[in-house]
């Protein structure tokens, strides 16, 4: 059975991946936080991403590294350059230390969260960043393209909408993945044989969706989950909403107004 590393498993994604790769991979938890519920098949490792060596020791004789470590939501410029930019830098240079095949980064909507809700785009899009949190996920997709061609490391971003065991509101029907269809993209990642270097969408079957995937269908995905399921109920308890507001026009949401250690953001409405 192959071993895989997941950086960042103590958190909420990170729990419902384990469940969902558990028994068809050896799992290597990493974590600043302690992950004390570890079941058969699964060991864990204290590794802080901003530690190079402390990541290139993680990663030894793994095949591939799940890199869900960092922030995962807007902070001061300080907190997203060391979690986010150094460390992803250390996931790809450790990985490549380490002779680790196979890198799956967690990119977010956040790298293109200022694209209008009323377009649809693909993943070749020049990235629109919400957020110094969304320029960090922008960098790592970078990074990642350079530790491929260079490097020759075979690696998936996913641009994750939502993971949730059901959407929970709005524009998390748009952008929705269930934790299987998360799964299902990220073991593609690990095993496509073709793959050097692709970005996904890291979303459902969502009818509501604002994005084209036609590269995570090309390389074999198929949703199993349909956020329109849930729409009813979601829309039943919907606040109401200024149309014309940032939050509402953009895909990120209120990352597109998110101040955190900067400056007020201009209320630029006209797209
Ligand atoms: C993300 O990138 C965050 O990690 C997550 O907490 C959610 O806020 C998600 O985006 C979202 O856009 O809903």
């Amino acid at each position: 059975m192959k071993t895989i590393v997941i950086t960042g498993a103590a958190g909420d994604v990170g729990a419902r991946l384990r469940e969902e790769l558990r028994g068809k991979y050896r799992l290597r938890l990493a974590d600043i936080r302690p992950i004390s519920d570890r079941v058969a098949g699964e060991t864990f490792i204290n590794a802080d991403v901003t530690d190079l060596n402390a990541m290139t020791a993680l990663m030894r004789e793994a095949h591939g590294v799940i890199a869900l470590g960092g922030e995962s939501r807007e902070h001061q410029w300080q907190r997203i350059l060391e979690r986010n930019i150094i460390g992803m830098y250390h996931h790809y240079e450790a990985a490549r230390q380490a002779g680790v095949e196979r890198v799956i980064f967690a990119s977010s909507n956040h790298a293109v969260g200022f694209y209008r809700r009323d377009e649809t785009i693909p993943v070749d899009v020049t990235v629109r960043p919400d957020s110094r949190y969304g320029v960090s996920k922008a960098f790592g997709e970078a990074a990642g393209s350079l530790y491929a061609h260079k490097y020759g490391l075979r690696i998936l971003c996913i641009r994750i909408g939502n993971v949730a065991d059901a959407p929970v509101d709005k524009r998390r029907l748009a952008i929705w993945i269930s934790p299987r269809d998360l799964a299902q993209l990220i073991t593609i990642g690990l095993e496509h044989p073709d793959l050097r270097f692709e970005i996904v969408y890291g979303a459902s079957n969502n009818k509501r969706s604002w994005w084209d995937n036609s590269n995570a269908h090309r390389l074999g995905y198929v949703p199993q989950d349909h956020s329109e399921d849930y729409a009813g109920a979601v829309l039943a308890r919907e606040p109401a909403t200024d149309p014309g507001s940032l939050p509402e026009l953009y895909q990120g949401g209120d990352f597109t107004e998110a101040e955190i250690g900067g400056g007020q953001p201009a209320a630029n409405k006209s797209g």
